[in-house]
């Protein structure tokens, strides 16, 4: 267990960074912003799959505070909360699967939805 909600905060805080770079730099590949690498893409997206099991753990009760994007409503609506985010780890999960294989336009999809259910949470959960 963490030690103070802080460290709970850092924590999933910083598993959400490095999926951002990771999930980013994949984006960047898709949209052209730079070279395609099958081998890299794939690298990321197993990255993005097993960091994506990370930051739910972070958001343990009285872990609402301070200075962060997290919403309240995360801790009210715990259980839509928690779906959402498995939502997005099996879409991360079937992204690495299909990046291993490395067919572009599989890819392509799976990169959306994985991209979506990130979103899809944010709308809902991160103040903007
Ligand atoms: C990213 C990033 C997000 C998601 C989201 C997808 O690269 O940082 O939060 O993709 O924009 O729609």
């Amino acid at each position: 267990n963490f030690k103070e909600a802080d460290d709970a905060i850092e924590y999933r805080q910083s598993a959400f960074s490095m999926i951002a770079y990771n999930f980013g730099d994949m984006g960047a590949m898709l949209k052209g912003k730079k070279e395609f690498n099958a081998e890299v893409f794939a690298m990321r997206a197993e990255n993005v799959a097993a960091l994506s099991k990370l930051p739910l753990e972070g958001f343990v009760a009285g872990s609402d505070k301070g200075d962060t994007e997290a919403l309240a409503k995360i801790w009210s609506d715990k259980a839509d909360f928690d779906a959402k985010m498995k939502t997005f780890q099996e879409n991360a999960a079937v992204l690495a699967q299909v990046a291993a294989k490395g067919d572009k336009r599989e890819l392509k999809k799976a990169f959306g939805n994985t991209g979506k259910s990130c979103k899809g949470c944010h709308d809902v959960y991160k103040k903007d």
